[in-house]
């Protein structure tokens, strides 16, 4: 049979076929392949005398740590312009990290009942220059929550963002019942005895939510320097003009990014964020390669 793992425990594996969840042990074998299963991942069990088995694990489109999942298929990327103040440089981690494992980005800026939309013009022309999908919500009342709803689709959604920002708010919202606590209670939870956080994904119509919101790790210095440039998508249309195969829109000459940048067709705070990153992308493999 086949199924999708939702739930580790404690060596014990939950995989969900069809409307039946089976508790599955992982074969042997796999640790010997350094392989070890993943919610989310897709797998081939059998069930002999009640008790499961993971025969095989399906290839993965891509695995996400801290939450640790594999095939996630969309981010929702949740943020508040303020408490807590907007951090661009964050926001901008967290579309490269999405991006690089090509998730469906939807840019999520909550709190709207906080502020006023035109005292940020700057932010939000930044953020619409770069082609993601934008929401906004007041989670706590509910608002924008049922557009977001119609994206989730068949989709394995997660949840990104720096904390405080009301994830989980808006995870319960889209749920319907309790099952992330919010505010003071979860800072604590975190910090404390959940520290590990093993994540875990929640039915949602045709497909699934993972449960533990964050990336809570932000390190995105394992991108190759040549990759970079995918994580932007406003890039994409300008990519093939440029003078030198292998550009890197940096300091070469004849560069079509530069040049689209010079004539506000790409944001200039993005592509500062693109050189910065850059640079500490070529600066850690001339410490370490
Ligand atoms: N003013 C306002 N507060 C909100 C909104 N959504 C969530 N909050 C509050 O923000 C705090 C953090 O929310 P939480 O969901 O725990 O954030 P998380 O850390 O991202 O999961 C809580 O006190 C929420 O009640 C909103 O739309 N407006
Ligand atoms: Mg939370
Ligand atoms: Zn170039």
């Amino acid at each position: 049979m086949e199924g999708t793992i939702i739930k580790g425990i404690g060596g014990f594996y939950y995989v969900k076929v069809d409307k039946n969840v089976y508790e599955c042990k992982a074969r042997g074998k796999f640790r010997y392949n350094e392989l070890t299963p993943m919610v989310g991942d897709n797998v081939d069990i059998s069930v002999k005398s009640g008790k499961g088995v993971i025969e095989s694990i399906h290839r993965r489109i891509n695995e996400l740590t801290r939450p640790t999942v594999a095939n996630v298929t969309q981010a929702f990327v949740v943020f508040t312009l303020v408490n807590p103040e907007v951090n661009m440089d964050l926001i901008n981690k967290f579309l490269i990290l999405c991006s690089y494992n090509n998730l469906k980005i939807v840019i999520c800026i909550n709190k709207m009942d906080l502020v006023e939309l035109k005292d940020y013009e700057n932010i939000i022309q930044l953020l619409k220059g770069t082609g993601y999908e934008i929401v906004f919500l007041k989670a706590k009342e509910g608002d924008g929550v049922d557009s977001l709803r119609h994206k989730l689709g068949d989709n394995i959604t997660v949840f990104c963002g720096p904390s405080g920002v009301g994830k989980s708010t808006l995870l319960n919202k889209l749920i319907g019942s309790d099952v992330m606590k919010t505010g003071v209670i979860s800072e604590k939870l975190g910090r404390g005895k959940h520290t590990t956080r093993h994540s875990e994904l929640v039915d949602y119509e045709n497909g699934y939510i993972v449960d533990t919101p964050g990336f809570s790790s932000l390190e995105i210095d394992f991108i190759p320097k040549d990759e970079l440039q995918y994580c932007f998508p406003e890039f994409e249309e300008y990519l093939n003009g440029c003078k030198f195969a292998g550009c890197l829109h940096y300091k070469e000459p004849g560069c079509s990014i530069k040049n689209a940048v010079e004539e506000n067709h790409i944001n200039k705070e993005r592509y500062d964020f693109y050189v910065k990153t850059l640079e500490e992308l070529i600066n850690r493999r001339i410490r370490y390669d």
